[in-house]
């Protein structure tokens, strides 16, 4: 009987332990800014478009497989990999760009990087990756760690008891293949750059420490906000807000709220005021920045602190300029912002996938409202309740990282999906959680559809009824319609809301000239942007644009030699950096505007 009740306790803690090897745990709020270990740097690795590291030759996943990173125990062993003799990739960065034989593969990628720690034992320890793009694996000292979906969200592993004192292996398994129900699905006009795209870190906390927090303006114009501890502990945390006041907050089961009657300065497009806070709990000091606004649709306004303000914007991949693929560092970020502020920008769009941290950060503090978006992206599977849920859990790492970012204004659900029942309550049930998890935003769609005839468009698509801003990506005088018919083209809506022009552009080859009517001249792109500039001045309840878009950035689907070379040529800058005419043309637009609308 004893036997027995032993086997079944083992069953118990080895389903346990197979429970907590899993999904990514809880976002760690902040976690750049804690102390931690960077594990960027080159990292060893091996392409395995086989998945010969996984499975076996039944296809059946494998015991020793590559996380293993085994090496021959004599001169007769047989072991065919080594990272030890392999090649190199740099983290954070693509594999695309950085490989002359990996700038077009899709597949698997095994990185190891070896590290060394003194593990202390009053110390709690995560592993933080800021993006890896889509699937991956980890494994720490050939234990299974965990797994995740999403290339463009970041999450963390309590990795404590798998860590060793001295020297460590990390071992990530990285599979950037597309999937038809993934998120994206196989089709985008991007480039489907693979790897450990965005940092990895070490972090360390105390045993219980603050795992999250939000701190925002309230409704009665104070700081409002909450604090959660790891796993429902019980503990203090002091808030201090610098120029508001100090409190210590008593956490009782994980999650305690709190309120500062004191009303902050608000940050604003022209003063992006940000107060320096820090939360301490058990001798973690987490400093963060943060500030206070409102946001608020009336009517067809965009109230932003109560004022009426109309976005002058543009959208921006997050393509690295000068070298392209994925950006990587402050620098490149630092780059395409300035590059907005000249353009007289006071918005951008960030499409069509959460960026970096770093990138909605620096936006913010430089004064620009930014449009964070999740890769629901033309026609994914919307029938399918798993496309669903790893859709839900993208937006909600999205906003989960990104809900103490005063600059984000607009959470974006969806990018030109199709009007059919499906995506109607897909897109319904993503709105309502949006709506749920962080009620003090606006909730937007860029919506391509609109019933058109003879230059007449009439917003119709049944989701106008459930976002708050109507988001309306637009290609007069490139997909349909001549430049200059563009300016008589007239716009109507069914709903009272605001609406953006999310996309509106053409495509243009820097440096050619020639007639107006020539495609991809640079006089061409400029004509189409001379009478959308007209169109859009008749629109009465348009409050805000993002034309299409900053930069030339990388597609596969772009193949037209010596003008496209596999980039989608709609930017208003080269990849090299040299501006387009129809970057004066926007500027001029937006000089001509003010920040509000009256
Ligand atoms: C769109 C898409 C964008 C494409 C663009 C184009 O409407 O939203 O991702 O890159 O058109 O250039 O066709």
């Amino acid at each position: 009987m004893r036997q027995i009740k032993n086997i079944f306790i083992l069953f118990l803690t080895l389903r346990a332990l197979a429970v907590s090897a899993g999904d990514a745990q809880d976002l760690l709020q902040n976690a750049s800014n804690r102390v931690h270990q960077s594990l960027d740097g080159t990292w060893q690795i091996i392409v395995d478009p086989m998945e010969t590291g996984y499975y076996n030759h039944g296809w059946k996943p494998k015991k020793n497989g590559y996380f293993m990173d085994e090496k021959p125990k004599s001169v007769s062993d047989r072991v065919e990999y080594d990272f030890d003799t392999s090649d190199e990739l740099y983290v954070p960065g693509d594999w695309n760009m950085q490989a002359d034989r990996l700038y077009y593969y899709e597949g698997t990628v095994w990185y190891r990087r070896k590290f060394l720690i003194t593990k202390e034992s009053e110390k709690k320890y995560h592993l933080y990756f800021g993006a890896v793009n889509y699937r991956s694996i980890v494994y720490l000292n050939g234990e299974l760690v965990g797994e995740h979906i999403g290339g463009f969200t970041s999450f963390n592993f309590d990795v404590t008891d798998l860590l060793q004192e001295g020297q460590n292996t990390l071992i990530v398994k990285v599979d950037n293949t597309r999937d038809k129900d993934g998120v994206p699905t196989i089709n985008t006009d991007w480039w489907n750059y693979g790897g450990i795209t965005r940092s990895v870190l070490l972090v360390e906390t105390p045993q219980v420490f603050v795992q999250d927090y939000s701190i925002q303006l309230s409704k009665n114009n104070t700081v409002e906000g909450w604090v959660k501890l790891n796993n429902n502990n019980a503990g203090k945390v002091e808030i201090a807000i610098e120029g508001i006041g100090k409190q210590v907050v008593q956490v009782k089961a994980g999650k305690a709220s709190f309120e500062f009657d004191k009303s902050p300065k608000h940050w604003s497009l022209d003063d992006p005021y940000l107060y320096q806070v820090t939360l301490s709990c058990n001798g973690e000091n987490i400093k963060d920045e943060i500030g206070f606004k409102s946001i608020a649709v009336q009517g067809q306004d965009i109230m932003l602190n109560g004022e009426s303000v109309f976005l002058k914007g543009i959208s921006i991949h997050e393509e690295a300029p000068f070298g392209t693929g994925r950006v990587t560092t402050r620098e490149q970020c630092k780059i395409l912002l300035d590059w907005a502020k000249e353009l007289g920008c006071n918005y951008i769009r960030l499409a069509h996938y959460p960026h970096s941290e770093t990138m909605v950060r620096m936006a913010e503090k430089m004064g620009f409202l930014i449009w964070s978006e999740i890769p629901v992206y033309w026609t994914i599977n919307y029938d399918n309740p798993s496309t669903y849920s790893n859709a839900e859990n993208q937006l909600v790492e999205m906003i989960t990282r990104d809900k103490n970012r005063v600059g984000i204004g607009l959470w974006s659900v969806a990018n030109e999906t199709p009007v059919i029942d499906s995506r109607n309550e897909f897109l319904n049930k993503l709105i309502k959680k949006t709506r749920d998890l962080d009620p003090t935003r606006l909730i937007c769609a860029a919506l391509n559809t609109q019933k058109s005839k003879n230059g007449k468009n009439l917003i119709d698509d049944p989701l106008g009824e459930y976002v708050d801003v109507i988001g309306i990506n637009s290609y007069c005088g490139w997909y349909g319609g001549t430049p200059e018919s563009c300016s008589s083209w007239e716009w109507a809506t069914k709903f009272k809301k605001p609406m953006i022009m999310s996309e509106v552009g053409a495509g243009a080859l820097q440096g050619y000239h020639g007639e107006e009517n020539v495609r991809w001249t640079e006089e061409y792109q400029s004509a189409v942007f001379h009478s959308n500039i007209e169109m859009l001045k008749n629109i009465d309840f348009l409050r805000g644009v993002s034309p299409w878009i900053l930069m030339d950035f990388r597609s596969p689907r772009r193949s037209l030699k010596n003008i496209q070379n596999d980039f989608n040529r709609k930017g208003l800058i080269s990849e090299q950096g040299l501006k387009k005419e129809s970057f004066f043309i926007l500027q001029n637009y937006y000089n001509s505007l003010p920040n509000q609308m009256k």
